[in-house]
């Protein structure tokens, strides 16, 4: 079915095919190197989840591979507290001693490692095959626990093993689509256009579910602006609707399910009745019928859902309500039909395949006593974990509290992504051995003191498998040679197990020596029992393990290419085979506001950042969307604030606080918030987000509730604000707030300060790194301007300070950091401000490919009336190279035709 490459190395192969590193469509890239470290990225027209498409993100991966940022060298930390270059020998050396040493004095459950999705398959194995057969400890959790664990969790109860049923084409062939917590406009772009281009062809019906209006939401036939928290009520609804209205499919309900009895009497104690629904959730109650009714009438229907669903502290519990109604009408694993898990990473799937969570023990086995016992002899495990181990929020728990004394960290960031990350920061600076395996040279774990760090081959050179939200096992594969002394993850792993006397078992000579083992243990005794099953990959020599084409599980056989559903016919992976119902308990918010903390705070994801910014943060088109940390506010709970549009807010919580832009926005319900959790103390002054949430964990997943935490709001005025442009990252800013953003030939940073113009002054030097600048002074108008350049007379770094009411914008003056010469009289009209448009507004970037942006758009859209997003990609090619702003593109094309109205029409 899908193109065959042919086995060769890098270096003779032009082109070579890969899987983008982000999120978990897991589109085909084409990487062509260029010979000096950088590459040309294309979609790949052959792979099954993209079809040649990429996102802004992928398209922009090409800006994102330079060495500047990155970890070449292993390093430690000396007796003087300061890190210095280390060999790896010695590295190895240390991690087994620090290990070896904790378990032999404290026991196995001292030690934990905490990996990430982003991962390849490999290393992920074999991390947890160190912990859970090597050391005797199932300490060993993922980034996926605060990403897919309720998904997990829910697939679980509901069907005895963690499985995906549906696949992508089920998009294509559905007539009716539910996204319930899901921004996949912005969070799983290329999946979102395959939806788009169904519903052109068949008109396929979208409802949205979600508490804020996103640009998925403003796509949508029906939006229903659920409270935060409500979504089990809303599934409780439609049961009892289902029920009510003769749609449920009694001949799959009864030979394919137990427990439908109790669980509609529990949705109809959930839900009485429509008003009561409508009152939960704060949806109308014409809205609810039409749902209700659109969902009993449309067999081909899908629901999809991610973090709106999974990070809640009734998480599971919203998954199983989703779950119930699919069972109910039997739409399950069919074309079109089915409850369908969003996968967040590449590497999220791969990561629940090998055991990656602390309560699974590894290819989709559980700590039973028949599994312990396969297991061990799969492994010839010394001792192998027999229980559970700690879920990460736990784990970090017993890190705080010193049960936990040796800690590997391997691919995340956990300073920024866990809850109360403040608090998780003194904890890892506890630790009495900490290790992190890591692609850059400095990010916020990094700076929690580890007392080793790993560097680690990063995408474009790492090698191996990943696996997408719909089964499918694809090849990450090198296109660069290995920087430095950095290493694969699982190398540096099986290092260590040889260290610890495991030659054996870690005698891998490459990663397909690692997927081979990976797909035996899957086949291992399984024959048909277990729903994760690779025999067929099981024997691949070398070379086909190069060429391997993407390819869904379960593979059951050797060539076995097919695409495969799960459940139609039952057979589910429960003891008696039957798929359960589950009642989800009374939902509310593990946390209500308070006079003190009167709005909950919603986080999650903008459209081009991708988590911690490590990678996107490089790139200056992704960082030209939206630059500054921000958090949305209805315009009216903004004004009885006294919160302007772009000015700071403060917000705090019981836990901490945070500085962040405001953006005033009617898609936001009255008394909730959203922030986006990218920016860090890498990128911000402070504005990690993660400082004020909550450690609140949904009680059968362990998944954190990230998006609903009771915190203050507090307009913060300041006096000035500025920017300050610099080839060379700046190290000193006199600046209360300050946000950074990659620019095309250096860095920019946004401020506001209440120091005045005299007090610039006096630190331009510093943050310059010269003496040798222009300036401009108007002390009395609140105005500062210093420019530096180079023997070429180009620009090399620029101060800019105004009063905070009038501030100047950086959007003309940005491209000159790029520039390598400046005429005198560009640099002249630079510090006057008369420079060509340089310090007129410009607004946010709409078309990260082809760099345009709003005012651009709506300028367009007003010379021209009724141009639609075609016509705009005629006038000025946007939205048509990747498309992933097409939903912005639209609204601008709405909010145009408002306003006509609004002009032809004269209000009454
Ligand atoms: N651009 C970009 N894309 C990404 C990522 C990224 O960092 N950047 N990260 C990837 C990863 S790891 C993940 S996990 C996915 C996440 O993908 P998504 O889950 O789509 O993204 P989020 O923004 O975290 O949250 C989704 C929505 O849940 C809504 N929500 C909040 N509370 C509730 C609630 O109680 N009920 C309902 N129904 N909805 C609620 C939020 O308002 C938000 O719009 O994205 C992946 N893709
Ligand atoms: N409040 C709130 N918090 C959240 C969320 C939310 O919605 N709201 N979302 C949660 C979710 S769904 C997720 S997935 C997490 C993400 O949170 P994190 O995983 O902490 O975020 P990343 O920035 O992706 O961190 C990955 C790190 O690993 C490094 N890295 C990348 N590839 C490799 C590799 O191959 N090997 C090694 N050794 N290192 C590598 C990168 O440089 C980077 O520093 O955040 C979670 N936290
Ligand atoms: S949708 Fe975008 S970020 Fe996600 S895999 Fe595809 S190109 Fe990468
Ligand atoms: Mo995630």
């Amino acid at each position: 079915m899908n193109a065959q490459i042919p086995p060769v190395a890098p270096t003779v192969q032009p082109v070579m095919r890969t899987t983008c590193p982000y999120c978990g469509v897991g589109c085909g890239v084409l990487a062509s190197p260029d010979g000096a470290g950088g590459a040309s990225i294309a979609g790949d027209p052959d792979h099954p989840a993209n079809f040649g498409r990429l996102c802004s993100k992928g398209s922009a991966l090409g800006e994102t591979l330079g060495l500047e940022t990155r970890l070449l060298h292993p390093m430690a930390r000396g007796r003087d507290g300061r890190m210095a270059r280390a060999d790896w020998d010695t590295a190895i050396g240390s991690i087994a001693q620090a290990f070896g040493k904790t378990i032999e004095t404290h026991g196995p459950d001292a030690v934990a490692i905490y990996l990430s999705g982003q991962l390849l398959t490999e290393d992920y194995y074999a991390a947890n095959k160190l912990a859970k057969g090597f050391l005797g400890t199932a300490n060993v959790d993922t980034n996926s626990r605060l990403c897919m664990a309720s998904s997990v969790a829910g697939h679980r109860r509901a069907f005895g093993s963690d499985t995906v049923p549906g696949v992508y084409a089920d998009l294509d062939e559905a007539d009716l689509v539910v996204l319930i917590g899901s921004n996949a406009a912005w969070c799983h772009p290329i999946l979102f256009r395959r939806l788009e281009a169904a519903r052109a062809m068949r008109g396929t019906k979208l409802v949205v579910i979600d508490p804020r209006r996103t640009a998925t939401g403003d796509e949508a036939d029906l939006f229903l602006p659920v409270n935060p928290g409500k979504d089990t009520v809303l599934f409780a609804g439609l049961l009892a609707w289902l029920a009510d209205h003769d749609a449920l499919d009694h001949a799959y309900i009864d030979a394919h399910t137990t427990g439908l009895a109790d669980t509609l009497a529990g949705a109809r104690a959930m839900a009485p009745d429509i008003a009561a629904v409508a009152r939960e959730t704060g949806v109308s109650a014409a809205d609810l019928v039409q749902f209700y009714t659109l969902f009993a009438t449309h067999e081909r229907a899908v629901t999809c859902y991610s973090q709106g669903v999974n990070q809640s502290a009734q998480g599971t519990d919203k998954v199983n309500a989703i779950i119930n109604v699919h069972l109910a009408t039997g739409r399950i694993g069919r074309p079109g039909m089915g409850p369908f898990s969003l996968t967040g990473q590449p590497n999220a799937m791969g990561g629940r395949e090998v055991g990656g969570l602390a309560n699974q023990l590894a290819a989709h086995m559980n700590f039973t006593p028949v599994e312990i016992d396969r297991v061990r002899r799969f492994w010839q495990a010394p001792r192998l974990a027999e229980r559970e181990g700690l879920k990460a929020v736990a784990m970090f728990e017993a890190i705080a509290a010193g049960r936990i004394k040796a800690l590997w960290i391997m691919g995340t960031n956990p300073a920024v992504s866990l809850p109360r990350a403040g608090a998780m920061r003194e904890a890892l600076e506890s630790l009495d051995f900490l290790v992190v395996s890591e692609n850059v040279a400095s990010n916020d774990t990094l700076s929690c003191r580890p007392h080793l760090v790993l560097p680690a081959l990063a995408w474009g050179e790492k090698d191996g498998t990943v696996t997408n939200s719909e089964r499918r096992i694809s090849r990450q594969r090198a296109f660069l040679p290995p920087p430095g002394e950095a290493r694969p993850d699982w190398w540096a792993i099986a290092q260590v197990g040889r260290r610890l006397g495991f030659d054996e078992a870690f005698a891998w000579r490459s990663a397909a020596d690692v997927f081979r083992e990976h797909a035996a243990l899957s086949a291992f005794e399984n024959d048909g029992s277990r729903d994760f099953d690779l025999s067929g990959l099981a024997m691949l020599d070398d070379a086909a393990f190069n060429i391997m084409a993407p390819v869904q599980w379960p593979v059951r056989s050797a060539g076995d290419s097919a695409d495969k559903r799960f459940f139609a016919d039952g057979h589910f992976f429960t003891p008696d085979h039957r798929a359960r119902f589950v009642t989800p308990k009374p939902a509310r918010l593990a946390r209500e506001t308070s006079t003190d903390f009167p709005f909950i705070l919603n986080t999650g994801r903008i459209r081009d950042q991708w988590h911690t910014m490590t990678r996107t943060g490089l790139s200056p088109r992704l960082g030209a969307h939206l630059p500054v940390p921000f958090v949305e506010i209805h315009p009216s709970d903004a004004t009885k604030l006294g919160i302007e549009h772009g000015g700071l807010v403060s917000l705090r919580s019981a836990h901490g606080s945070a500085v962040v832009e405001a953006r005033l926005s009617v898609g936001q319900k009255r008394g909730a918030l959203f922030a986006p959790i990218h920016w860090s103390d890498a990128t911000s002054s402070n504005a990690r987000i993660n400082d004020l949430v909550a450690r609140i964990t949904d009680p059968v997943s362990g998944q954190p509730e990230s998006k609903a935490t009771p915190v203050a709001a507090m307009a913060l005025p300041v006096r000035y604000r500025g920017f300050v442009l610099s080839r060379r990252p700046v190290t000193e800013l006199p600046a209360t707030w300050w946000a950074k953003v990659a620019l095309e030939g250096g860095a920019g940073y946004l401020t506001a300060t209440d120091l005045g113009p005299e007090e610039w002054k006096r630190h331009t030097a510093k943050i310059l790194l010269t003496s040798d600048y222009a300036e401009y002074v108007d002390a009395p108008g609140g105005v500062y301007r210093a420019a530096a350049f180079d023997e070429a007379g180009a620009l090399t770094g620029a101060v800019f300070l105004s009063p905070s009411g009038a501030p100047a914008s950086w959007d003309g003056l940005k491209a000159l950091l790029a520039a390598r010469t400046l005429s005198s009289v560009g640099r002249r009209n630079l510090l006057s401000g008369r420079g060509e448009g340089q310090i007129t507004p410009r607004g946010p970037l709409v078309c990260a490919c082809f760099a345009v942006s709003a005012p651009q758009i709506e300028q367009a859209l007003a010379s021209e009336s009724g141009a639609d997003v075609a016509r705009l990609g005629q006038l000025l090619r946007a939205g048509t190279n990747c498309g992933s702003c097409v939903p912005e593109l639209k609204k601008l094309i709405r909010q145009r035709a408002m306003l006509d109205m609004a002009t032809i029409t004269p209000p009454a």
